[in-house]
């Protein structure tokens, strides 16, 4: 797996999405959205909104309209330009679904049942839970495949999907004795690949905690990001001195990992100028950068969301160009099959 620099390989093709589940946070952007945006320029890029894997919960199946242009405004601001990159809404594409049932044959029950995302999910009610989320990481695994991606930008989170997702490449092409899959790369990279609740340093930032004051949304006012940052949990101890000193400490860690991330700064440099004071100064220059951040993205977002037509062209162009490769190599993995066709 590359954590870090890619290598190039095969089609040379990335693939990546959010879910359109409202809140979209700072861990989304750094750990997923921001590091897509140098792609653009070496590889042909696919990105989309995963909303067929949002009504995966009920909770999510309200808004999804609203928040699939929410979704394609944050890529747009963050950089991602609709002429290099495709974007498009995956239930736009029926290659996703199709290709989902297909690999969820080729699927053992067991390799689902070692997905830790669907045990947190389903909690304790799992008997009740949609077959949906139990079978998410095979339809993550066909939005992948479906395009022969070759490297997927995720958050740490995702690791275990993806390890599937090559599982399960893997698999077809021996059942068929084929190549016709790549076998996909993650790239988790950067300095927050894991971004932790502002409020415990235990648990990842999620557009799902019930307390917005656990994260720092991509649409967030000066203001919420200052008051956020200033309450963010730390602990009684000094400023760490190294790396070492931070240690039992993930408040402390997460909020320098998210410097760090900001700032483009390794987190030795962050250490080395903040030792020796308290928090007070640090977080003043966290909030500043992450305004500075934020706020363009968000006022961006604003913009584009004002123009329905502008945005529903780029989703519409996105989901035509996407629906031309999907269906060219749906054709082909039906071939391999020997489905009649
Ligand atoms: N806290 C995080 N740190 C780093 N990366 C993260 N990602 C999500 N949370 C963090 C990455 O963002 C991309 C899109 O995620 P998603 O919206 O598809 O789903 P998710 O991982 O389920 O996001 P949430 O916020 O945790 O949603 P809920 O609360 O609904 O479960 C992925 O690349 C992911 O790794």
């Amino acid at each position: 797996m590359i954590e870090s620099g890619i290598k190039k390989v095969g089609n040379d093709l990335v693939f990546s999405g959010v879910q359109p589940t409202g809140n979209l946070h700072l861990g989304n952007y750094l750990g997923a959205i921001k590091n897509w945006v140098d792609f653009q320029n070496s590889k042909k890029c696919i990105f989309c909104i995963v909303d067929l894997h949002a009504i995966t919960v009920s909770e999510n199946r309200k808004k999804l309209d609203e928040y699939s242009k929410e979704v394609a405004a944050a890529y747009i601001a963050s950089g991602i330009e609709p002429k290099k990159s495709t974007i498009f809404v995956q239930s736009n594409v029926k290659g996703h679904s199709e290709l989902a049932w297909i690999l969820g044959c080729h699927t053992p029950i067991g390799w689902l049942n070692r997905m830790t995302q669907f045990k947190d999910k389903a909690g304790k009610n799992k008997e009740k839970a949609p077959l949906g989320l139990y079978s998410y990481p095979v339809l993550m695994a066909a939005d992948i495949l479906l395009y022969k991606s070759n490297f997927v930008p995720v958050g740490e989170d995702q690791k275990q999907h993806l390890e599937l997702c090559r599982d399960i490449a893997q698999g077809f092409n021996r059942s068929y004795n084929t190549d016709f899959f790549p076998i996909p790369e993650p790239i988790i990279t950067g300095a927050a690949t894991r971004v932790m609740s502002l409020k415990d340093g235990k648990k990842k930032m999620s557009k799902s905690d019930p307390s917005d004051q656990s994260r720092i949304n991509l649409t967030d006012s000066n203001d919420q990001i200052i008051k956020k940052i200033q309450r963010a949990r730390t602990d009684s101890l000094p400023f760490p001195e190294n790396n070492k000193s931070l240690e039992d400490r993930p408040e402390v860690e997460n909020l320098i990992n998210i410097f760090a991330s900001i700032s483009e700064k390794p987190s030795e440099n962050i250490i080395k100028e903040y030792s020796g004071n308290d928090f007070k100064s640090f977080k003043q220059d966290l909030s500043d950068l992450l305004i500075s951040k934020i706020s363009k993205i968000s006022n961006e977002m604003k913009k584009l969301l004002s123009d329905h037509v502008y945005l529903n062209s780029i989703l519409s162009d996105g989901a035509k160009e996407a629906k031309e490769i999907s269906e060219k190599n749906i054709k082909e993995i039906k071939k391999i099959i020997k489905f009649y066709i």
